[in-house]
């Protein structure tokens, strides 16, 4: 074959998990680093962007306790129809609950109802702050974790705590948890890179997700601070990208149109980041 069996040897770097080598395999196969922030304000919403993009994206992200819901019915619809979307379409599910707290809490967060967020997600968003003991909470669902290292927003701590995003990776590969977390939501690399800057030839590496990303806007009122497709990547070493109202924003009509310019720019700039 070309394409793909080329493209996979020819990364030098080994990723942690086989979480994160599924999704560097989905990444490949649909030519898409492009996570859709799908931050509706409603579940049929998100569905029906979901139906509309889900061939542009190798990620859906979700806020499920920022949507509105009637009833509990619903929710369980919902649930259903997300995990019939992500097979169908072959993306993955990032729900973006960003837990905080200690592993017993953490247990109970991950799975009661009515979300219960472990049945449908594939991958979680975490803090660091807790210490490891929560990250077995994770390991006993089988989530793949992405830990928070860094955030887009103006005068987050994480990003101007010194040492805040080395502690997060010694974290993990101190507690010997490199097999569920699949990445680092950050601004910048944590540890070694996929491509050809920074660490060792074999090193163990992190996916980078990275938000605060749109091709319209500088930010918002509320903090947020963006950059374009093109810096995320090749200046700050995103391997996949966020994007909420880049997309959303323009529209319903646009949708499509707008996935396709940041699935296109992202990929793009992630084949010449890795020298594909
Ligand atoms: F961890 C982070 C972060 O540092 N910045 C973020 O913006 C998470 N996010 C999320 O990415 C945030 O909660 C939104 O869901 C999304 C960005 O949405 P936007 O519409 O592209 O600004």
């Amino acid at each position: 074959g070309d394409g793909e069996e080329g493209i996979e040897s020819s990364l030098s770097k080994k990723l942690s998990s086989p979480k994160s080598q599924k999704l560097f395999d989905i990444i490949i196969s649909k030519q898409s680093n492009l996570c859709l922030s799908a931050d509706c304000e409603t579940w049929q919403e998100l569905i029906s962007i979901g139906e509309v993009v889900g061939s542009k994206i190798c990620a859906m992200k979700t806020h499920v306790d920022a949507l509105s819901f009637q009833d509990p019915n619903e929710i369980a619809l919902f649930k259903r129809k997300l995990a019939e979307l992500a097979s169908e379409h072959n993306f993955v599910i990032i729900e973006d609950r960003k837990f905080a707290d200690i592993g017993s809490t953490v247990m109970k967060q991950l799975t009661a109802a009515p979300f219960s967020i472990s049945e449908w997600a594939h991958f979680v968003t975490v803090h660091s702050i807790p210490g490891p003991g929560m990250l077995k909470a994770f390991k006993e669902k089988d989530k793949g974790v992405i830990l928070i290292a860094e955030m887009s927003s103006v005068g987050n701590l994480p990003s101007i705590l010194p040492d805040y995003k080395k502690k997060t990776l010694e974290m993990v590969e101190e507690s010997g948890n490199e097999d569920i977390v699949v990445g680092f939501v950050s601004q910048s690399r944590v540890g070694s890179s996929l491509g050809g800057k920074g660490g060792g030839g074999s090193a163990t590496c992190f996916l980078q997700f990275t938000p605060g990303v749109s091709l319209h806007s500088t930010g918002d009122a509320l903090g947020q601070q963006y950059v374009t497709v093109r810096n995320a990547i090749l200046e700050r070493d995103a391997d996949v990208i966020i994007v909420g109202r880049g997309i959303l924003q323009q529209g319903r009509e646009k949708w499509v149109e707008a996935a396709e310019q940041y699935r296109k720019e992202g990929w793009e700039a992630l084949k010449e980041k890795l020298q594909l």
